[in-house]
């Protein structure tokens, strides 16, 4: 293994999901920013960058990019971690989990764009309400304060959610609400929204 470098973009999603995994995994990295904002840092990113995108991760040589490669390629770096449950089973509902996180929401993802500011409040828009009862069933599973019982990939893909469903005063009923806060006050979480909030604090206050 070489020194790991994460490349982020400020307000990125993507980025978030990404750090939080690699503090889950115990591993020394660092973090280079893009400001996404920026017009030049955007032109630069698009030569630098394999896809024109941020999160990337570098390996030494080796570079990883897109949030979820990059959470499987730590989980094979650090296998004595259970990123994901060691039941077969359970393994592949978790990545059935992530993955839909990952290519899915669309409706929550455009019209609840991510924020670092105070909470707003209001009624969420008609066209989430779908994927809002998709979240409430899926989080209506979840064992406890962590999906499958120790913190593992989905809980780091699905805390970045839970934050964003609570900046628009979105807060879960019942059992899905206790996983919803849950991730809300996970210490990793809380250190992955200030390093994010370090790297974005012009626009931290208010929803993009
Ligand atoms: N599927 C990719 C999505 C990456 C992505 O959409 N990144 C956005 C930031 S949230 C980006 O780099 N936007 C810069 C641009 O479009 O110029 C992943 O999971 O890494």
């Amino acid at each position: 293994m070489g020194s790991l470098v994460l490349t982020v973009g400020t307000g990125s999603t993507w980025s978030m999901r990404a750090s939080l995994v690699l503090a889950l995994s115990g591993l020394a990295w660092q973090e280079q920013v893009f400001d996404l904002e920026d017009a030049k840092a955007v032109a630069r990113l698009k030569r630098v960058s394999p896809t024109g995108l941020v999160p990337w991760l570098d390996d030494g040589e080796l570079r990883i990019h897109d949030s979820l490669a990059i959470a499987e390629y730590l989980h094979e770096l650090c296998p004595g971690r259970h990123f994901y449950p060691e039941n077969r089973t359970e393994r592949a509902l978790a990545r059935s989990l992530c993955a839909e996180l990952h290519s899915g929401f669309g409706q929550i993802r455009s019209l609840l764009p991510f924020f670092l500011g105070a909470p707003t409040q209001g009624e969420p828009p008609v066209e989430t309400l779908t994927e809002l009862a998709r979240l409430q069933t899926l989080w209506s599973q979840a064992r406890g304060d962590f999906y499958f019982g120790e913190a593992g990939i989905i809980d780091a893909f699905y805390a970045v959610m839970a934050y964003r469903l609570a900046s628009y005063g979105i807060a879960l009923p019942g059992q899905a609400g206790a996983y919803q806060q849950a991730l809300l006050a996970w210490p990793l979480w809380q250190e992955t929204l200030v390093r994010a909030r370090l790297q974005w604090p012009a626009k931290s206050r208010q929803p993009v």
